[in-house]
């Protein structure tokens, strides 16, 4: 018998994992987890039967949205991490010179199921620098300020990450942030859901003074080409030097590319600009 994992992207498009093996599966306060064994796209991890990484493709995710705000920040210190209890974002920003990483994950079998079935990801949970807060990160920004990058790793705008895609959550993260802090946020594709991309970007610009998005290929993710967006306070990424230092291990990131990942195909140029 052929077993199968299939997300609905949308109410008529699936995609579909042949799966060697049902690895786990819980109901944890919050959602569904569960991991599988795949054929093709190694290990999966899924939070009520969505996609949220794979160890074929996490790192495309991963790495640009912890590089692109680390160095266009270019002295990030203090960083908070809202959501992403896997690991993956955790396990890029380390690779910066950072005293402390906050990780303010609302579900704690998040964290406990990566370290269990994804080491590779969760390896820079125990580094001393990080601190974990299974907490709602919503509540937690109006409490604890100070930071110099921010980066919402949420699932979808569903249930409990609702408040993750608000004015009134950016206006939080705002006042979170340090005099130069950039915030990012995973903000879905707009090949399924233009409405909620430009709302996304409209939404952050009428907090940040600076407003861009950038695209990377996600090929297990709805559309596969996805959205992060970045608000920033003072610096303009656009046209700010990257500087040579640190020399990172990257898969997908490139430092040459920096500045080419914010420009945009003219399909998602003129959505953001309607
Ligand atoms: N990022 C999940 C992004 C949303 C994916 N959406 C979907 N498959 N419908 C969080 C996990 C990576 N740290």
């Amino acid at each position: 018998m052929e077993l199968w994992f299939s997300e609905y992207q949308t109410k008529n498009v699936k995609i579909s994992f042949r799966i060697k093996e049902v690895l786990y599966t819980k109901e944890s306060k919050y959602q569904k987890i569960a991991v599988y064994e795949t054929e093709d796209y190694g290990r999966l991890l899924t939070l009520d039967d969505t996609v949220m990484l794979t160890t074929r493709d996490e790192f495309v995710y991963h790495e640009m949205i912890s590089h692109v705000p680390m160095l266009t920040h270019g002295s990030a210190s203090k960083v908070l991490v809202i959501g992403g209890g896997d690991g993956g974002t955790v396990r890029e920003l380390l690779k910066h010179p950072v005293s402390e990483i906050h990780l303010v994950e609302i579900d704690e079998d998040v964290i406990e199921t990566s370290k269990k079935y994804f080491p590779t990801v969760s390896c820079g949970l125990t580094d001393p620098r990080v601190k974990i807060f299974c907490e709602d990160g919503i509540e937690f920004v109006k409490n604890n300020k100070g930071y110099d990058v921010v980066i919402v790793d949420s699932t979808d705008p569903i249930g409990p990450a609702v408040g993750l895609f608000s004015v009134e959550f950016y206006k939080n993260v705002f006042d979170a942030l340090n005099d130069n802090g950039i915030l990012v946020a995973q903000t879905e594709t707009p090949i399924l859901f233009p409405d909620l991309v430009r709302k996304i970007y409209r939404d952050m610009s009428s907090v940040f003074p600076f407003t861009n998005m950038y695209t990377a290929v996600i090929p297990t993710y709805p559309g596969a080409f996805w959205t992060f967006t970045m608000g920033s306070k003072t610096i303009d990424p656009v046209s700010k030097e990257i500087s040579s230092l640190p020399v990172l291990e990257t898969k997908y990131y490139s430092k040459e590319l920096h500045k080419s990942y914010f420009i945009l195909p003219p399909f998602v140029k003129n959505l953001i600009s309607e």
